[in-house]
C-alpha cells in the first residue's frame, strides 16, 4: 500500500486531490477534518499557513483553521499567472495591433482579467446584507447529555469552533453600522456531527408571527420602492403604515425604538434565538428552550444623537471596532444561557410559546449557564468567509430540533432557498466558510460550481455494488422529535396569538427611566419623519393599547391629541406581568469593567506630560483604548519640554469616537485647544452624550469655554464630571474609571 501511494503522481499544491487524503477509505473508515472536498485553485499555490494574523490560535487547536487552510492562498514569491497557470509577461499593456492600433481581440490575458472582475459582485442578502463577522469557538461549561445530545455540550470544556455573523437588517451592503434597526446574531458551530446555525437577533421577539408576512414587513421597512429612500431607516411612511396596521407588531416595536436598536457596539449586544427549540437527549427525551447569548462586557448602546453623527464620521464604526478589538487581543465573549421548559409548563403560561412577538420572562423561566463563546480571529478575507457564509435555520444537528413556531417554520425554507440564487446553486455547502468539518457523504451529485470529485460508479442508495456505502445512520443520526399532531389542516392563528399588547407593555414598564425617556424620543423621530398625519394617528392609537403615559408622552411630542384606542383583537382577559428588570440594559453592566472602552486625552503644546502619561499607561494597563488627540497630526511639546506624538486630529477622530475623554492641565496647552471650535464642540458632545470627563487644573478653563454645567440639571453633583488636581490625582482617575465602567450619565439629558 505504501510503495503504491509513492508511486502516485503527487502535487503538492493539490496535495488534498493526489495525496493520500484520496484513497478511498475502507468502508467504516471515516476521513480526518481536513481531507474533505478539494477547492484549491490549480492555479494558485496554497501554502498551508500555521498562523495567519495575530490571535489565530495554534494549527489543531480550532478546527476551522485546519480545513480552510487547504484554500488560504498567501501571495507567493513567483510570478503572476493567468486562472490557467500561464505566466503572464506583462499587467500593464493590452495586446494591439500597433502601438496606435486597436486591441486584438485574441488577448485571452485582458479578457480574462476584464471578464472576472465583471463578475466580482453577487447579490446582497435580500436582508441582513450589512455584516461583520469573527472566528472563535463555544466552550461547554459542563457535561449536559442529561438534556442534549448535541455534541458541543457533551464534555467540560469542550470546543467547538464558530463563525459570528452580526448584522443590521434593512440597509445595504454599504450601509451605516449605526442605524436604528435590529442586529442580527447569526451562530454557525462547526460540530463533528455536522454544522448548527443558530441564527438570531440581538432582540429576543419578533414583528410578526407567520412567516407568511415577512415579505410585506421587509417590502414595508425597506427603502421606498419608487424612489428607493431612504436608506437603513425604518423612519418613514411605508414601515409605519405596515405596523399601525399589524398590530402583533407593538412588542416588537418597544424594541426597536428602544436602545437596543444603536448598540454601542457588536461586543455590548444580547443575542437570542428567539423561537422556542427543542434539546433531545440520548435517551429520546425532550425539552423546550430559548437560547439567549450575554456579553461579558455588559449590554451598551449610543444614544441617538450620537449615531447619527457616528454615521457620517465613521460608518463602519460596528466593524472597526469588532475588528480591533480582536486584532487587539482583547476577545469578546458572551455566556451562553438557556430557558429550558417541559411542554406541561409551556401549556401553563398566559402567552404561547410559538409565538414569536412573545418572550419568557426571565423571573419565570431562569437561565442555565451552559457555556461561552469567544472571538478570537478575524476573517482573512471579508467576501471569502463574511459574504459568502450561508446559515439557514434548519442547520441543526442530533440533539437540536425545532419548535412549531410558524415564523421558525417559513425559515427553514427560506435560508436554504436564498442561497440558492445569493451563491449560484446547490453547492454553497462546499464553499470553504460553508463546509462543515466532517467529511460529507452522500449520493448528491454534480450541480453549479460542483468542487468534490466524486469517484466511483455508484451514486445511489442502497447499492450493493459499491459496497453498501455510505449507508444510513440510522437511531445514531438526526432524529425529529416524534411530536404526535391530530389536527384538521386550517389557516390561522392559535388563540394566545391575538395578545398583542400585554409583553409591550412589560418591556415598556420595566424600563429605566432614561430609557423610556428614549423609546419617547425615537417614536417621536421616526413619526416625525411620517408625511401622511392618518398614519401617525394610527400608531398613536395602537401605541394606547400599551400604556397611558407612553402614548401621551409620543402624542405630546408630534403635537396631537391622543385617539382611541385600536380595537382588541380578543376578548380575553389580557395577561397582566410583573416588571422584568432583566430587560433592561442597565441590568448587564459586564464583568470587564473598562476593557475596550476608549478614552480621547486632549493634547496641545505646553500639556503637562507627566499626568498626561500616567493617565495613558494606567488606562492601558487596565484594558482600555486611550488615545492622544490634537488640533492637527504631528508632535505636541510637552511642559517637560518632551515630545508627544498626536495620534489622530478633532477633525478625523471626533467625539462621537470616544467614550470619554481627559482634559489634561498645562496654560499654554489649554489657551490653544480653547481657540479650536471643534474642540470646544468636542466637549460638548461629549457632555451631551452623558460620557465621562475628567479635567485637570487649567483644563476646566476649557469646560467653562464650552460651557459645560458644572452640576446635573436638578443641582446636584454630576458623577461624570471629574476635577482632579496634582494632589488627588490617583483618587480622580479612580473615580474617572469608576464613571467609565458605568459608561454614562443620563441624568445630564436635557434633548
Ligand atoms: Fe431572517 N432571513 N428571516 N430572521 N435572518 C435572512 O437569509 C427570513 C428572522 C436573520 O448573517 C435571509 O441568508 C424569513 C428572524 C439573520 O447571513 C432570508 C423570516 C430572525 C440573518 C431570511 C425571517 C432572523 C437573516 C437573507 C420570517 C431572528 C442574517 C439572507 C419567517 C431570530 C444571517 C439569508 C447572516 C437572513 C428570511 C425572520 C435573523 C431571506 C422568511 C425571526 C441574523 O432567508
Amino acid at each position: 500500500e505504501q510503495e503504491l501511494a509513492a508511486a502516485r503522481p503527487f502535487n503538492a499544491n493539490k496535495a488534498s486531490e493526489y495525496g493520500d487524503a484520496s484513497r478511498t477509505p475502507a468502508v467504516g473508515e471515516t476521513f480526518k477534518p481536513s481531507t474533505h472536498a478539494a477547492t484549491g485553485s490549480t492555479t494558485t499555490e496554497i501554502i498551508a499557513n500555521d498562523k495567519v494574523g495575530d490571535g489565530n490560535p495554534p494549527k489543531g487547536e480550532n478546527a476551522t483553521v485546519d480545513p480552510l487552510d487547504r484554500v488560504r492562498v498567501d501571495p507567493a514569491d513567483r510570478h503572476l499567472t493567468t486562472n490557467q497557470g500561464v505566466p503572464v509577461s506583462d499587467n500593464q499593456h493590452s495586446l494591439k495591433a500597433g502601438l496606435r492600433g486597436p486591441t486584438l481581440l485574441e488577448d485571452f490575458v485582458l479578457r480574462e482579467k476584464i471578464s472576472h472582475f465583471d463578475h466580482e459582485r453577487i447579490p446582497e442578502r435580500v436582508v441582513h446584507a450589512r455584516g461583520s463577522a469573527a472566528h472563535g469557538y463555544f466552550e461547554s461549561y459542563d457535561n449536559f447529555s442529561a438534556l442534549t445530545r448535541a455534541i458541543p455540550f457533551a464534555k467540560k470544556g469542550k470546543r467547538t469552533p464558530v463563525f459570528l455573523r452580526f448584522s443590521t437588517v434593512a440597509g445595504e451592503r454599504g450601509s451605516t453600522d449605526t442605524a436604528r434597526d435590529v442586529r442580527g446574531f447569526a451562530v454557525k458551530f462547526y460540530t463533528e456531527e455536522g454544522n448548527w446555525d443558530l441564527v438570531g437577533n440581538n432582540m429576543p421577539v419578533f414583528f410578526i408571527q407567520d412567516a407568511m408576512k415577512f415579505p410585506d414587513l421587509v417590502h414595508a421597512a425597506k427603502p421606498e420602492p419608487h424612489h428607493a429612500m431612504p436608506q437603513a431607516a425604518t423612519a418613514h411612511d411605508t414601515f409605519w403604515d405596515f405596523a399601525s396596521l399589524s398590530p402583533e407588531i407593538a412588542h416588537m416595536l418597544m424594541w426597536t425604538m428602544s436602545d437596543r436598536a444603536i448598540p454601542r457596539s457588536y461586543r455590548t449586544m444580547q443575542g437570542f434565538g428567539v423561537h422556542t427549540f427543542r434539546l433531545i437527549n440520548a435517551q429520546g427525551e425532550a425539552r423546550f428552550v430559548k437560547f439567549h447569548w450575554t456579553p461579558m462586557q455588559g449590554t451598551h448602546s449610543l444614544v441617538w444623537d450620537e449615531a447619527v453623527r457616528i454615521s457620517g464620521a465613521d460608518s463602519d464604526f460596528h466593524r472597526r471596532d469588532l475588528w480591533e478589538a480582536i486584532e487587539a487581543g482583547n476577545f469578546p465573549e458572551w455566556e451562553l444561557g438557556l430557558q429550558i421548559f417541559t411542554e406541561e409548563q409551556a401549556a401553563s403560561f398566559p402567552f404561547d410559546v410559538l409565538d414569536s412577538t412573545k418572550l419568557i420572562p426571565e423571573e419565570l423561566v431562569p437561565l442555565t449557564p451552559v457555556g461561552k463563546m469567544v472571538l478570537d480571529r478575524n476573517p482573512d478575507n471579508f467576501f471569502a468567509e463574511t459574504e459568502q457564509v450561508a446559515f439557514c435555520t434548519s442547520h441543526v444537528v442530533p440533539g437540536i430540533d425545532f419548535s412549531n413556531d410558524p415564523l421558525l417554520q417559513g425559515r427553514n425554507f427560506s435560508y436554504q432557498d436564498t442561497q440558492l440564487t445569493r451563491l449560484g446553486g446547490p453547492n454553497f455547502h462546499e464553499i470553504p466558510i460553508n463546509s462543515p468539518i466532517v467529511q460529507i457523504q452522500n449520493n448528491q451529485r454534480d450541480g453549479f460550481h460542483r468542487q468534490a470529485i466524486n469517484r466511483g460508479r455508484v451514486n445511489y442508495e442502497p447499492n450493493s455494488l459499491g459496497g453498501g456505502v455510505p449507508y444510513q445512520a440510522g437511531p445514531a443520526g438526526f432524529t425529529s422529535f416524534p411530536e404526535t399532531i391530530a389536527a384538521d389542516k386550517v389557516r390561522g392563528n392559535p388563540e394566545l396569538f391575538a395578545d398583542h399588547y400585554s409583553q409591550a407593555r412589560l418591556f415598556w414598564q420595566s424600563q429605566s427611566t432614561p430609557e423610556q425617556n428614549h423609546i419617547v424620543n425615537a417614536f417621536r423621530f421616526e413619526l416625525t419623519r411620517v408625511q401622511t398625519p392618518a398614519v401617525r394617528e394610527r400608531v398613536l392609537a395602537l401605541l394606547a393599547n400599551v400604556d397611558d403615559v407612553l402614548v401621551s408622552r409620543v402624542a405630546e411630542g408630534l403635537g396631537m391629541d391622543v385617539p382611541a384606542p385600536l380595537p382588541l383583537a380578543t376578548d380575553a382577559p389580557i395577561p397582566t406581568y410583573p416588571p422584568s428588570p432583566a430587560l433592561s440594559l442597565m441590568s448587564r453592566p459586564g464583568v470587564t469593567g473598562i476593557k475596550g472602552r476608549r478614552v480621547a486625552v486632549l493634547i496641545a503644546s505646553g500639556v503637562d506630560d507627566k499626568a498626561v502619561k500616567g493617565q495613558y499607561g494606567s488606562l492601558l494597563k487596565d484594558g482600555a483604548v486611550p488615545r492622544m488627540v490634537g488640533n492637527m497630526l504631528g508632535k505636541v511639546k510637552a511642559l517637560d519640554g518632551d515630545p508627544i506624538d498626536v495620534e489622530i486630529s478633532v477633525e478625523a477622530g471626533p467625539s462621537v469616537m470616544y467614550d470619554a475623554v481627559i482634559v489634561p492641565d498645562g496654560d499654554q496647552a489649554v489657551a490653544t485647544l480653547a481657540k479650536n471650535a471643534q474642540v470646544l464642540e468636542f466637549l460638548r458632545e461629549q457632555y451631551r452624550h452623558g460620557k465621562p470627563i475628567l479635567v485637570f487644573g487649567a483644563g476646566s478653563d476649557l469646560l467653562t469655554k464650552a460651557m459645560i454645567p458644572t452640576t446635573l440639571p436638578d443641582g446636584s453633583d454630576d458623577p461624570g464630571l471629574i476635577m482632579g488636581d496634582a494632589a488627588n490625582a490617583d483618587a480622580a482617575v479612580a473615580a474617572f474609571k469608576a464613571a467609565l465602567a458605568g459608561f454614562r450619565v443620563f441624568a445630564r439629558e436635557t434633548d
